[in-house]
């Protein structure tokens, strides 16, 4: 299910805007997509998550950050929840148990938590700097997906200041899945630079 490489929208960085990047990261064969609608009031947010939803829709998972009422409306597959997000527990308890929820973790604690509690997947983060999320906090390094891989049974995604050089290493200590936002969505062409995330998992 969280497998590969894992596609996340910003309008902010994006030069051909999140509708174009999602049809290109569809035309690639990406599995899931995050919508992350950051700065959106919440009636456009639901008009693009609806919109990006029908284009994942028989085709790739369509997951939304942090609003569990905006996945709700737009029957998205699942949430993405930060530790400062709704707590796990109410997430859960809105979605139901068929949905997905991804956590976001910064240590082998939350980690080992967030899969007690029922999470689907944990995104580690920021394995690296990143100027895309300003408060991602300090870099974790690749270490700490090692460990929490050999910790815990459930999907890990990495995610923080990946690129095509290190996306390699962070695949080798155990990502099962990798996110990398501006090294994507800021070049030409969005289709080919995914293509080229996915060839490193052959
Ligand atoms: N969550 C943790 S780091 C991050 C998010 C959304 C931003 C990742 O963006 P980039 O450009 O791949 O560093
Ligand atoms: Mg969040």
């Amino acid at each position: 299910m969280i497998k590969g490489y894992y596609f996340i929208t910003d309008a902010g960085l994006s030069k051909k805007g999140n509708l174009k990047d999602v049809e290109s990261a569809i035309e690639a064969g990406v599995t899931i997509v995050q919508y992350r609608g950051k700065m959106k009031d919440i009636g456009s947010m639901l008009e693009e998550a609806r919109a990006l939803r029908e284009i994942c829709r028989g085709k790739a998972l369509f997951i939304v950050n942090d609003i569990v009422g905006v996945a709700l409306s737009v029957d998205a597959d699942g949430v993405h929840i930060g530790q400062g997000d709704m707590p796990y527990e109410t997430a859960r308890g809105l979605l139901g148990k068929d949905k997905i929820i991804g956590v976001t973790v910064h240590d082998l604690k939350e980690a080992i938590l967030a899969e007690k509690k029922g999470a689907d997947y944990l995104a580690v983060s920021p394995v690296f700097s990143t100027t895309t999320k300003k408060d991602a906090g300090p870099s974790c390094g690749i270490k700490l997906i090692s460990e929490i891989k050999r910790n815990c049974k459930i999907p890990l995604t990495a995610i923080g200041g990946i690129d095509l050089e290190s996306a390699k290493e962070v695949i080798d200590a155990g990502a099962d899945a990798i996110c990398a936002i501006s090294a994507v969505v800021t070049k030409d062409d969005v289709k080919e630079d995914i293509g080229r995330f996915q060839k490193l998992f052959d």
